[in-house]
């Protein structure tokens, strides 16, 4: 019989391996055993299944990082269903489409928001919601409290989901990544081995967990080594500061990184211990790279992924250069092209777009062959929609975006979403969204939109206030401009690199 593909028959391997090391370290100094973390996990792997929950059910989550909510991620694993979290930003307006599309058995949520969405997750059929507040209590965690603590790992092949991850598209709806369990053991193993981690390491999580950067690529590699994982609810800079000293790995968005530069006192007395800083989900500055360096003695290794994907490319941990503005090399067992408008992979130095082919790439979108189809090449490469170039030795650098998309914070912001919003307010004829340099979150956005001929448009304050109501707040315009006309090319299309050049210094401090 072949082996069980389930990424969490993998962990619990390593588990068994050191029962009595730390899994995670909590801010008040509490500790839990890898031991105690593969008991609480079967317990609440037991819960879901006593909640009706079968192997392929999706289990939709959208609570605040807490340890029961990586339990919950564990336990899904174990009992072979579909973990799908949801960005805690999102409004109710925003969860009913997810709701509507996924049709998840069980709907874990904050207890604010359950009077809320009973009646839109009874009209979408879901069978149960269970509630999780930020320290991680609630319905749930008390049901799984009585559960047996033994619970047999769901066998699931390779090709069987693990999770669904909402991406955002440049036209539409959000789209559902189809993550398999392969997807997410072959990416780990190969970040274990490139990255050197090791049960030495402890790992400092300040990322969210609702996305593959904080959920995948730092909790998966991190427990399949068996290292620490000092565990903080989120980035709070003075917390970083204080615990970094015990840590030996750091993975962060770029805005970490530009915040701890932003702090006088960070220097080389905070990183004695550290072996490791990681960046990513967004360009990390060439400047940022070398300052860090210049203040630390550390290079940053940059790395790059995607959702559909996980991770990509990577900056040499062992052996070769880290290079500034640049994402380094295809990760072993991964094979990336850049290639034309048709899929003709391109030589070095020309810039087109990256297409990914290996076992980390995602299986489809849910429920959506059509879009599935559109975004993979006949000979099975993803294209990824991001604009880069290739060197003679491999060497991979981002230089772009095909696809209309804003990254604030290491948050993606698709600006046709925000755009389609703007649309339906009275008054307003038509609307532009860009991303403008942000010190902080790199990329700020920005609408400018016109209105309807003889009206008047409402105030900046109550346009964005309106959007409040519809978009989670990482979404929203942090200025709204009005003009008469917006820039257009001979054919009509509305010029955005213009508009970006016009408000270029909209958040210059
Ligand atoms: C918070 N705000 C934001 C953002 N975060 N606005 C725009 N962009 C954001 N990213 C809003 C808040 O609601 C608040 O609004 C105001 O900005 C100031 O918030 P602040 O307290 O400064 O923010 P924070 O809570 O400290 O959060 C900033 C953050 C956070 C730590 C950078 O956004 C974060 O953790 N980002 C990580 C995202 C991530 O994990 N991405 C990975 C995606 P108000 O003042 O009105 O209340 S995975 C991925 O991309 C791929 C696979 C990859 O390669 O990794
Ligand atoms: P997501 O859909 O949240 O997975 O975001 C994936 C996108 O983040 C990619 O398509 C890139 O545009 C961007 N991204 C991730 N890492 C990097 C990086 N190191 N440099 C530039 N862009 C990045």
């Amino acid at each position: 019989m072949a082996a069980n593909a389930n990424l969490y028959a993998l962990l619990e391997t390593r588990f068994a391996a050191r029962p009595t090391a730390t899994a995670f370290e909590f801010a008040d100094a509490s500790t839990r055993s890898y031991g105690a973390l593969g008991l609480e996990v079967a317990r609440m792997a037991n819960a879901l299944v006593a909640r009706g929950v079968a192997p392929g059910d999706r289990v939709m989550v959208q609570v605040e990082k807490s340890f029961t909510n990586v339990l919950l991620y564990l336990a899904c694993l174990k009992a072979g269903a579909v973990y799908n979290p949801l960005n805690t930003a999102y409004t109710a307006a925003e969860l009913e489409y997810f709701i509507g599309d996924a049709k998840p058995k069980l709907l874990v949520i904050d207890p604010s928001r359950a009077t809320a969405l009973q009646p839109i997750a009874r009209t979408a059929g879901v069978a149960h919601i269970e509630t999780m507040d930020p320290a991680g209590a609630g319905s749930l965690a008390a049901f799984a409290a009585d559960q047996k603590s033994s619970h047999k790992t769901a066998a699931r092949t390779l090709e069987d989901l693990a999770a669904l991850l909402y991406t955002s598209g440049t036209t539409g709806r959000s789209k559902g990544a189809m993550i398999t369990h392969q997807n997410l053991s072959s990416n780990a193993l190969t970040l274990v081995d490139y990255w050197g981690f090791t049960a030495n390491d402890v790992l400092l999580h300040a990322l969210p967990v609702f996305h593959v950067h904080g959920l995948f690529v730092a909790l998966n590699t991190t427990l399949l080594a068996g290292g620490k994982i000092l565990w903080q609810t989120k980035f709070d800079l003075p917390t970083v500061m204080k615990t970094l000293p015990q840590a030996t790995v750091m993975m962060g968005v770029p805005t970490f990184y530009t915040r701890l530069l932003g702090e006088p006192a960070f220097g080389r007395d905070q990183c004695q211990t550290m072996r490791l800083f990681i960046a990513g989900s967004a360009p990390l500055l060439a400047e940022t790279h070398t300052d860090f360096e210049a203040r630390t003695g550390m290079k940053i290794v940059e790395r790059y992924g995607m959702t559909e994907t996980g991770m990509i490319t990577s900056n040499p941990y062992h052996k070769g250069e880290r290079v500034a503005g640049t994402v380094g090399y295809a990760l072993p067992g991964v094979s990336v092209r850049i290639a034309d408008e048709a899929g003709a992979k391109l030589g070095f130095g020309e810039v087109g777009v990256v297409e990914v082919k290996g076992p980390n790439v995602f299986k489809g979108y849910w429920n959506n062959p059509e879009k599935t189809a559109q975004e993979f090449r006949k000979d099975g490469y993803f294209i990824s929609g991001d604009l880069a170039m290739m060197a003679a030795d491999g060497r991979i650098s981002i230089v772009g975006r095909a696809k209309d998309l804003i990254i604030s914070g290491g948050f993606n912001v698709y600006p046709k979403e925000i755009e389609d919003e703007l649309n339906a307010l009275p008054g307003v004829a038509e609307s532009a969204v860009i991303g403008l340099p942000h010190a902080d979150f790199g990329e700020g956005v920005v609408a400018v939109i016109t209105p309807v001929a003889g009206t008047k448009l409402q105030s900046e304050a109550a346009i964005i206030a309106h959007l409040a109501t519809r978009l989670a707040k990482f979404k929203l315009p942090k200025r709204v401009f009005e003009v008469a006309d917006l820039p257009r090319n001979a054919m009509g299309k509305v010029q955005k690199a213009e508009l970006r050049s016009t408000y270029a210094k909209t958040f210059a401090s």
